[in-house]
């Protein structure tokens, strides 16, 4: 051990001396945390000796925290390979430290950032941590200079969405935009049964009851056995938003009601969802294994093509499922959002943003994380497809990395070569998504031939709560598993539908009003 390091020692101090003896600047490849360690030491020292010509030899230092599912490869150096390297390009005068987490140890390496006093000058925060945050003085209010300097914030985000970016009146968050309808859950129908038996596409609650009855017990496969089903879900009614979003509920949403937004396992409506799930069960139309499935046990049960109707994610339909399905003679087309009892159709939208960043107080130099997240966005012209600069993280290098569709002008699949697999660290250096996610429903349709995502478009509604506190952080979870479990009491018929009542009753003398309270406080 001694003697490797002295070792190394010595090669440091050769390496040193013969930049410092030739006067060479180490170039932006050097491959060793040894060379790039005097390259950074050089640099400083050039700053310090140029003080007339201040502006041009500056290197601005500023840290950025990120995670990703794909470790860095041991022979890499996290602050210089290829992909680090595309930063420097664009901002030659800019030295990132980036410090990489995995995604499951996130939340723990913020708070030890935070507690040792190393808070990163550039990190993603969630709505809870953007509340305590801004209360603690730990991050700085960007409105000054996300008007100089991120032009491409009015391209992407309207004044609804910008609202994920204020506390308090401040904009704190620096937005990466997402489509929101990335992979989104869709109703299907298998079209050869409907077809077979004289049917048409179902467009209310009752009416897809009534199929739903026909494709269990008419044998709609015509095999002279009882071994179909109308619907198949997950546990837990995962893959059940097309009952939920017909009653104008969503189990992970709140709602304004008279003025005040309260959660929607709360509201009467999610009680009639939840008696119409038990209708399902009780008529024997709902397959049993539902309330045990995994989505994968879903999935397979689909392609078996003993169900009528199922909820599954677009891309596991188009790539999987649906052509399963064709090779066997039978079809599946996806639903538009069923009527409800208030005649009106609505598909539940995840977050309209991929990621919301914050700068914290302590950083020097707050115009540069902007600029960064600026340019990231930034299409660049001299590529040959349609991009935004940061696809040449997100995609790579086409032919090592991504595959170029050049009938879509598009970069579509990651590569699985073993370069390209190797490579997959990139991704811990994007910080928003590619220019697929983010491309409008239409064009991305079109690109991707997201038939299911035409369907739900039009009917797309968001959470009313944007901001989560403390009251609500502490208690809720809790309170949501109590509702988790007398739901399913509720499908199965084990208890009556009236210990809905009991639930409400049951959240209010639990803090539930606090919690409204302070919610509403937020969200204001
Ligand atoms: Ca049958």
């Amino acid at each position: 051990m001694k003697r490797g390091r002295c070792i190394v020692g010595v090669c440091l101090i050769l390496v040193t001396l013969f930049l410092l003896m030739t006067g060479c600047r180490g170039d932006n490849t050097a491959k060793t945390n040894g060379e790039s360690q005097v390259t950074a030491n050089k640099t400083e020292s050039d700053t310090i000796n140029n003080q007339g010509d201040h502006s041009k030899h500056e290197v601005k230092k500023i840290s950025i925290l990120n995670s990703t599912n794909w470790p860095i490869p041991g022979d890499v150096d996290v602050n210089n390979n290829k992909w680090t390297n595309i930063y420097k390009e664009a901002f030659p005068d800019v030295e990132i430290e980036w410090i990489i987490t995995p995604s499951s140890s996130l939340n723990e390496k913020k708070n030890i950032l935070i507690a040792t006093g190393d808070m990163p000058d550039l990190l993603g925060c969630n709505d809870l941590d953007l509340v305590n945050w801004a209360e603690k003085g730990l991050i700085q209010p960007l409105d000054d200079v996300v008007k100089e300097h991120y032009p491409n914030q009015k391209k992407y985000f309207t004044q609804q969405t910008l609202k994920y970016a204020f506390y308090k009146g401040k904009q704190y968050c620096l937005l990466t935009p997402a489509n929101s309808l990335q992979n989104p859950t869709t109703l299907q129908v298998r079209k050869d049964w409907l077809d077979k038996m004289g049917l048409t596409v179902p467009q209310t609650l009752n009416e897809i009851f009534e199929v739903m009855k026909k494709f269990t017990f008419e044998d709609p496969d015509a095999n002279g056995k009882d071994d179909t089903f109308g619907y198949t879900s997950g546990k837990n009614l995962g893959l059940m938003a097309w009952v939920f979003s017909a009653y104008d509920v969503n189990e992970n949403f709140w709602s304004k009601v008279d003025g005040k937004i309260i959660p929607d396992i709360i509201r009467p409506e999610m009680k009639d969802a939840l008696a119409y799930i038990n209708k399902l069960y009780s008529a024997g139309v709902y397959d049993k294994d539902s309330l045990v499935q995994t989505n994968i046990q879903v999935e397979e049960k689909v392609t078996s093509g003993n169900i009528g109707f199922t909820e599954f994610y677009s891309w596991g339909i188009g790539r999987r499922i649906a052509p399963a399905l064709k090779e066997k003679g039978m079809e599946i087309v996806p639903m538009k959002p069923l009527k409800g009892p208030n005649g009106k159709r609505m598909y539940p939208s995840g977050l309209p943003v991929w990621g919301r960043f914050v700068v914290s107080a302590t950083c020097e130099y707050p115009e540069i994380p902007v600029k960064i997240i600026n340019w990231l966005l930034d299409s660049d012209e001299s590529l040959p497809y349609k991009n935004i600069n940061n696809d040449k993280l997100n995609c790579g290098e086409i032919g090592v990395n991504c595959i170029l569709d050049e009938k879509l002008n598009f970069l579509t699949e990651y590569y699985d070569t073993p370069q390209g697999e190797y490579d997959r660290y990139r991704f811990s250096y994007r910080l928003l998504a590619s220019y697929g996610h983010i491309a409008d429903v239409e064009e991305k349709a079109g690109m991707l031939n997201y038939d299911a995502m035409k369907a739900v478009a039009p009917y797309v509604q968001y959470n009313d709560k944007i901001l989560t506190g403390k009251i609500e952080a502490e208690k809720f979870g809790e309170l949501k598993t109590y509702y988790d479990e007398i739901k399913m009491q509720i499908v199965t018929g084990n208890v009556g539908i009236d210990e809905f009542d009991k639930w409400v009753a049951f959240f209010y003398k639990n803090g539930g009003q606090d919690i409204i309270d302070e919610v509403n406080t937020l969200n204001r």
